[in-house]
């Protein structure tokens, strides 16, 4: 991994991921990519960037090329509440913007990354250290998007050879740029509202346990993976990764800690609800630590820390 593309920079993940690869690899070894190109923006301004519709396979070749790229990360996709709302729009966008970048891959010989998530499992699979290879079945259109991605990462490797990785990502909690429109969204958002209203009302009930991860832990496993000998590799794609799994009162309890006076109350979405009932209360992520050493550092009450000390200067 020495000269990377990335889609979907301005998203959640990828504004952080092209900062840390930019100081790891060189300003000009690391191309970010779009489909819009805001006026200002840290991602923009700080290095090499291209608009790009991830449905426009020749555009991706093309940049990938002239770049003369080892490595697409494939971040591009709608979340999980968002598919929902536009369940043919979601199929589309996730799987021919997936399918572009691995034929882009295929034909340049390019290392690949995209991720797949807890999203990718149903309510049949078994929801407590929900095993790595195990019975999958989503309800969602977004899981159904990841399974198929999942499967069809191991095709592009078993069939042409693509260097293939990928991790099964839980919620995502970070200070630098918003989620958009996934189920694990209201615990990024109970930190912003602790600070600027002192009180939160949780679309997700309480009791409803889903694994999550602090963004440098997730960021630090892209990169891992990505680095680590072929050989050592036995489920490529589709890792199981977790740093914690905890429901709406103990998040509460957590920011309590650090702010006694915060208070929470519920007005449970349906629409969110469902989606969190159908995925696991947490992973089991023995085969990422076995295969590639994956081993996260922050907990629920590190985490909070680093939030509200984070968020508190953002929004000064
Ligand atoms: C979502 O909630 O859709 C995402 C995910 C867990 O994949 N954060």
């Amino acid at each position: 991994m020495n000269r990377i593309v990335v889609t979907g920079c301005l998203g959640q993940i990828g504004s952080e991921l092209v900062n840390r690869l930019r100081k790891d690899k060189g300003i000009d070894n690391v191309l970010a990519t779009d489909i819009r190109k805001p006026e200002d923006h840290p991602v923009v301004n700080t290095g090499l960037f291209e608009v790009l519709d991830v449905l426009d396979e020749d555009r991706m070749f093309e940049l990938a090329s002239e770049f003369k790229a080892d490595t697409i990360i494939h971040l591009a996709s709608l979340l999980s509440s968002v598919a929902e709302d536009k369940p043919q729009v979601a199929w589309h966008i996730n799987m021919t913007g997936l399918t572009n970048a691995l034929e882009v891959a295929r034909k340049l010989d390019l290392q690949f990354f995209t991720p797949s998530s807890i999203g990718a499992f149903g309510p049949e699979t078994p929801k407590k250290d929900t095993p790595q290879d195990t019975l999958q079945r989503p309800k969602t259109m977004y899981g159904i998007t990841k399974v198929a991605g999942e499967l069809l990462c191991d095709y592009y490797h078993d069939k042409f050879g693509v260097d293939t990785r990928g991790v099964r990502f839980p919620g995502l909690i970070s200070y630098d740029t918003l989620p958009g429109g996934g189920t694990t969204d209201y615990a990024v958002e109970i930190y912003y509202e602790a600070l600027k209203k002192g009180s939160y009302v949780s679309p997700i009930g309480e009791g409803t346990y889903m694994d999550m991860m602090y963004m440098p832990d997730a960021i630090n496993a892209i990169v891992q993976l990505m680095e680590v000998p072929e050989s050592q590799l036995k489920h490529r794609n589709a890792f199981n990764i977790s740093a914690m799994s905890f429901e709406p009162e103990e998040i509460k309890a957590s920011i309590q800690k650090i702010m006694p006076e915060f208070t929470m109350t519920y007005d449970v979405n349906p629409k969110l609800q469902a989606i969190a009932d159908s995925w696991p209360d947490s992973l089991d992520c023995q085969s990422a630590r076995e295969e590639w050493t994956f081993k996260p550092e922050y907990t629920l009450d590190k985490m909070t820390e680093d939030m509200l000390e984070k968020l508190k200067i953002k929004l000064a």
